[in-house]
């Protein structure tokens, strides 16, 4: 088979957020988030962990960054940690966490890796929690301040502003398996409006002080598909679609949210009270990038039920379809074609570890990744504006609920010792970083 060639300007990246890799939680003045909250208590996260020591990315930059130069990345997503920068979410920046970001970002320039950082990836400071978190509209407001701040502090020209929305509200919110853990989808919605209107707020922060950088959100998408042909199926991956997809593109893209969903949401959620005027037109703020992260389609049933038709991965949620990847892409590129698109995160966990000669031979990465970017490519070819790709994960990290069990890295973390192996994932993705083709 012939290579495959990505344009000569294509970025190639990996990406991290500050919660799964950082460790050192209570250093510097690092205010308590909802995460530790979460996962403090029993029965929250698998086997009690937390997100200590993680891979103590806090102390371990500077060789993370050796790492990531070896493997020739052109960027590196990460996110910043809003109780790092204000330990209680309001007030006077703290200069010790700014400083933090400071040193990570000079010293990816020095090695020609350029920064995306993510605002919020889901480390609420407790004290804005405490206060309503994000069913309280002024929690969107305060976002925009530590917006503010982390803007004029940090030399950054492209920046997502919340990491998937969605996950937050359902799984946040809804299934109560993340931080806050809530199972209410009366207040689920209410927070699903004040994020995208804290969204909308940070990009008009940025458009009116930095003009020349970049903003976008980090959505997750999936690709949502009947398991079969009856009007019921069909009817049934339209509104579920609404649920995964529209809900949170339509507002952004098009200043409104979806009739059919915003109806469903309605018998559940008094949101619709909370969209106050003005709002969609802050919401739909337009935007420079947009941050697509894909992992997984939906088949759903005429009952509405997911059933999954494809092999799974280790991850419950999970199904493998490569195809999905290029049905977002050409969706978007047909239904919201006005702004380059980011991957921003799309990988594995495996269970693979290191064997007696030192290697991690983790064949399943490699396959899955091979068939995505083939996707992905695919997509760039009938059109899709994909300027960059960035792998989830650079290291293995905490996997939320799912605490050190999964492992999603390309570089894999002894948890006893922090020593980082490149598993065979990396060095393939290097061969690909390198050449520009996939072979
Ligand atoms: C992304 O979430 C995140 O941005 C990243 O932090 C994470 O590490 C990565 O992907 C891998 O998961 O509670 O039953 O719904 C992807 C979406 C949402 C998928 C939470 C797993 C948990 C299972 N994730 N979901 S459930």
């Amino acid at each position: 088979m012939n290579a495959l060639r990505f344009p000569d300007d294509f970025v190639w990246g990996a990406a991290t957020s500050a919660y799964q890799v950082e460790g050192a939680t209570g250093e510097d003045g690092r205010g308590p988030s909802v995460w530790d909250t979460f996962a403090a208590v029993p029965g929250n996260v698998k086997d009690g962990d937390t997100g200590d020591p993680g891979a103590d990315q806090y102390h371990r930059y500077g060789e993370d960054i050796e790492l990531m130069a070896d493997l020739g990345l052109d960027s590196y997503r990460f996110s910043v940690a809003w109780p790092r920068v204000q330990p209680t979410g309001t007030g006077k920046p703290n200069q010790k966490g700014l400083d933090y970001y400071r040193r990570l970002v000079d010293g990816l320039a020095e090695r020609g890796i350029r920064p995306m950082a993510t605002l919020f990836h889901w480390d609420l400071p407790q004290e804005l929690q405490d206060r309503g978190g994000w069913e309280n509209r002024d929690t969107a407001a305060r976002f925009a301040d530590y917006a503010e701040i982390v803007f004029d502090a940090l030399p950054i020209r492209d920046w997502l502003t919340i990491n998937e929305p969605k996950t937050v509200v359902e799984c946040g919110y809804r299934f109560g398996s993340h931080a806050p853990g809530f199972t209410d989808d009366g207040r689920a919605f209410v927070a699903l409006h004040h994020l995208l209107l804290a969204h909308g707020l940070a990009s008009q922060v940025l458009h009116e002080q930095h003009r020349g950088r970049r903003i976008g959100p980090a959505l997750n998408l999936h690709p949502t598909y009947p398991s079969d042909d009856t009007p019921e199926a069909l009817e049934a991956a339209r509104h579920q679609d609404g649920l995964e997809n529209r809900v949170y593109l339509d507002p952004i893209f098009k200043g409104f949210y979806p009739e059919d969903t915003l109806r469903w949401i309605s018998e559940r959620s008094p949101m619709r009270e909370h969209i106050l005027e003005g709002d969609l037109v802050t919401i739909s703020e337009p935007i420079d990038i947009l941050g697509v992260q894909y992992y997984t389609p939906v088949f759903v049933d005429g009952s509405g039920e997911r059933v999954f038709l494809h092999e799974k991965a280790q991850a419950d949620w999970l199904e493998i379809y490569p195809e999905g990847m290029y049905d977002i892409l050409a969706r978007l590129t047909r239904d919201y074609p006005s702004v380059p698109i980011v991957i921003t995160e799309n990988g594995l966990p495996t269970l693979d570890v290191p064997g007696p000669d030192g290697h991690v031979r983790d064949e399943g990465r490699i396959s899955y990744l091979r068939d995505h970017l083939t996707a992905m490519h695919r997509a760039i070819g009938e059109g899709a504006r994909v300027e960059g790709y960035h792998v989830w994960s650079l290291l293995d990290n905490f996997e939320w609920a799912e605490g050190y069990s999964q492992r999603f890295g390309i570089v894999y973390v002894d948890y006893e010792n922090q020593r980082r192996i490149p598993k065979d994932s990396a060095l393939w993705f290097r061969e690909v970083v390198k050449s520009g083709e996939l072979r």
